[in-house]
């Protein structure tokens, strides 16, 4: 297993998140990330490789040219502090050029703000999914990039739920040059940006397994009756769970997910891969076991296809080494 680590994420380390008028702790931290890196060190197997340079055109190809621009004069602002939306568009398509309006224009959430630091870690982040889908194209079994932040939530032209550019997107985009891909997202929220970003597609096939929104954020979308439009129509199945979902219920679930992906016999596979379904993720909700994340790694290797592994949640810092342990260790088996 090669693994892909943006060293640029460090730099990106929001306070707060605004839930309900409060300031809370913000989940979406840099040690998530360093713990992981440290856990997949110790197995035996895994290689790190460094990130490759890929052009801004890769970000174009699946996001709003002004939106990303936006982020990007972020950056050239000098200031370390973060900005939060306050008001958000009231009618679809509306855009402006005020300071305060923009936050709200390219966001649509206030989990998810921006400093000098957002862009570059969240290129790096793209990069690194993009590394490890062209480390895969040239022959590797199997690439896990630690994207931070994190990808699937993003939209065409919007950042929210810690989420900037679409990392998973963009790696399965980039390979489906090469060939069919199939999408798997594991993560516990719904993958609403990656749906978004391919639901037209025919020639990528999207499948997400989460908590059911009526219960979790994303709220708005995931649910089993989007399934994709126009040439994409049954290229998305979305299988959402009750919140309390233990590792049985969620075998059920994968086997379905595993089987479609199967029917659909991809050239490659892109797996989101969220550890925030573990029991003890402070705002996941479900139920499943660490082991358990060995048994998902393994069911999925053994589909046999050239496999990129994106991270994505995952949000309590003391298990993710195990977690991401035993999910590797799963993959190689
Ligand atoms: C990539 C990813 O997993 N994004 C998840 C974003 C979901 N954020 C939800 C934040 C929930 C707010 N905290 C509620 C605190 C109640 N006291
Ligand atoms: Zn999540």
């Amino acid at each position: 297993m090669i693994v892909i680590y943006p060293p640029g994420h460090a730099q990106h380390r929001p306070p707060s998140e605004i839930f309900n008028g409060n300031r809370d702790a913000h989940a979406e931290v840099p040690s998530r990330i360093e713990r992981i890196k440290d856990a997949l060190a110790q197995i035996p197997g895994v290689e790190f490789s460094p990130l490759q340079r890929f052009p801004v055109q890769w970000l174009k190809a699946l996001h709003n040219h002004r939106y990303i621009a936006y982020l990007s004069r972020c950056s050239t602002t000098g200031s370390n502090a973060y900005v939060y939306p306050s008001v958000f568009p009231y009618a679809p398509g509306q855009t402006t050029k005020h300071a305060v309006g923009m936050r709200g224009q390219y966001s649509f959430d206030m989990y998810t703000p921006v400093n000098m630091a957002t862009y570059q870690a969240a290129y790096e982040s793209a990069t690194a999914a993009l590394t490890a889908a062209s480390l895969v194209r040239q022959g590797a079994k199997v690439s896990y990039a630690l994207c931070r932040p994190p990808g699937h939530h993003a939209e065409y032209a919007k950042m929210g739920g810690y989420c900037y550019f679409g990392n998973a997107a963009i790696a399965a985009h980039y390979l489906s040059g090469f060939g069919r891909v199939a999408v798997l997202d594991i993560d516990v929220h719904h993958g609403n940006g990656t749906q978004a970003l391919l639901y037209g597609r025919a020639d990528v096939f999207t499948v997400s397994i989460h908590g059911d929104p009526d219960y979790l954020f994303p709220y708005f979308t995931g649910r089993a009756h989007e399934r994709g439009v126009g040439k994409g129509m049954g290229y998305n199945l979305n299988i959402p769970l009750p919140l309390g979902t233990t590792d049985r219920t969620y075998h059920t679930a994968l086997g379905h997910a595993l089987d479609a992906i199967g029917g659909y016999n991809p050239d490659y596979l892109v797996v989101s891969v969220g550890y925030d379904a573990h029991v003890r993720d402070p705002i996941g909700g479900f139920k499943l076991s660490s082991s358990y994340y060995r048994n998902i790694a393994q069911s999925i290797a053994a589909l046999h296809k050239p496999s990129v592994l994106i991270q994505e949640g995952g949000y309590n810092v003391e298990v993710l080494g195990e977690i991401s342990s035993l999910f590797a260790g799963g993959f190689m088996l």
